[in-house]
């Protein structure tokens, strides 16, 4: 890694590289320096982000955009640039890396340790849809087609069970009568939409509790990181992440489903956070559809979970076997107790919005 480092503009002399983080996706590694100060490398995964210098477009236009409202390195992502003076660098064995200055005095949670925790991270989301509310969507890059189109997802999954690479189908045949019966009610979102009846907005898409850093101290929001997927989306799917991963009271990839249980303080906690964060930006309709963001985010990523357990692991990093077919399992227990704490989920809702 030194000869990537070296091509970065870096403080000091890098002293370590290690693995860091629980993302699915790129390669992320701590860098430390005998520098007062770290950085986050990170191998961008070239694979699914098809249009490196479109992601990174967004990246530097969303983080300055932010940093001209919030001129602090420890609220706004910092991109350090290569010896080229570029954004990111791009290697003769046709790698992408891009480097990020290391958020100081900062924690970042798997798995949050109070409601207070969670409250602070739905304001740091909501804070940052409202300080993107007027950017100029048009210039954004969809870095992932259809990311959030529930139903291109049942359409990538029907394709995906018809071929069957790996003969797994028929050892999860209740996980897929599970998918099949949600089809219908998948598309709702995406319809309502389509209908103009909600708006588009530019939204992160990937609001997950460890994107986000909160004060290692007061545990006040700080930034929000991982901007790969910020694009024009759905305010109550930035919502529905949020909850499917957070008010889970087991991890993402528990095998046992005992565990997995849907916490109705955790979700009052994070919509009174979202909601206040958000002010008068939402409509009424948006409010009223949080509860069906965060069914139809937990759905969409059970489907794709399975989706890429029956095409041979492609997406989604895995690091035992069956790893996805676990967090496909871990959603669609979460949805069915979604589906038993519905009337409440509303209930919340309507009770802050008043
Ligand atoms: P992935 O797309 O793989 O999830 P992230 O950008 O979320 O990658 O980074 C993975 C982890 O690295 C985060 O969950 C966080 O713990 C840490 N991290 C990323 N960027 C920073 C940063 N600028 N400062 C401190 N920690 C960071
Ligand atoms: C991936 O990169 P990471 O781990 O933050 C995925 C999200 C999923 C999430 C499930 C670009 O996020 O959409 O919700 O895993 N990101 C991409 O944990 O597909
Ligand atoms: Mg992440």
């Amino acid at each position: 890694m030194n000869a990537i480092l070296s091509q970065f503009q870096l403080q000091g002399a890098p002293l370590s590289c290690e693995r860091y983080g629980s993302g699915h996706i790129n390669e992320t590694y701590l860098v430390k320096t005998d520098a007062p100060r770290d950085y986050i490398l990170q191998k961008i995964n070239n694979k699914i982000f098809k249009d490196v210098k479109g992601l990174m477009h967004n990246i530097s236009s969303v983080t300055a955009y932010l940093y001209a409202q919030t001129p602090d390195p420890r609220r706004v992502l910092t991109l350090v640039k290569t010896m080229h003076g570029e954004n990111y660098l791009h290697t003769e064995a046709d790698e992408y890396f891009r480097l990020y200055e290391f958020i100081t005095d900062s924690i970042c949670l798997d798995k949050a340790e109070t409601e207070e925790d969670f409250y602070q991270s739905a304001v740091a989301f909501g804070q940052f849809q409202n300080q993107l509310s007027a950017f100029p969507a048009d210039t954004l890059n969809e870095t992932i087609p259809n990311f959030h189109n529930t139903p291109d997802r049942y359409r990538q999954f029907h394709e995906a069970l018809e071929k069957d690479v790996m003969n797994r189908a028929a050892a999860c045949k209740a996980e897929i009568e599970f998918v099949l019966t949600h089809e219908e009610e998948a598309g709702v979102m995406v319809r309502l939409l389509s209908q103009g009846k909600l708006p588009l907005r530019v939204t992160h898409n990937d609001t997950k509790l460890n994107n986000v850093m909160l004060d290692a101290q007061t545990r006040a929001p700080l930034c929000v990181i991982d901007l790969d997927t910020v694009m024009p989306g759905l305010a109550g799917n930035d919502f529905g992440d949020s909850i499917r991963f957070g008010a889970n009271t087991a991890a993402e990839d528990e095998t046992d489903l005992s565990k997995v249980q849907f916490s109705l303080p955790l979700y009052t906690a994070y919509a009174k956070g979202f909601l206040s964060a958000c002010g008068d930006t939402l409509t009424q309709l948006e409010k009223d559809t949080l509860p069906l963001g965060a069914k139809l985010m937990t759905l969409e990523c059970g489907v794709r979970f399975l989706t890429d357990y029956l095409s041979g692991d492609t997406y989604f990093r895995i690091h035992r076997e069956h790893h996805n077919l676990d967090r496909c399992r871990t959603q669609f227990k979460l949805v069915a107790e979604m589906e038993k704490y519905w009337d409440e989920m509303a209930k919340v809702i309507t009770d802050l919005s008043k």
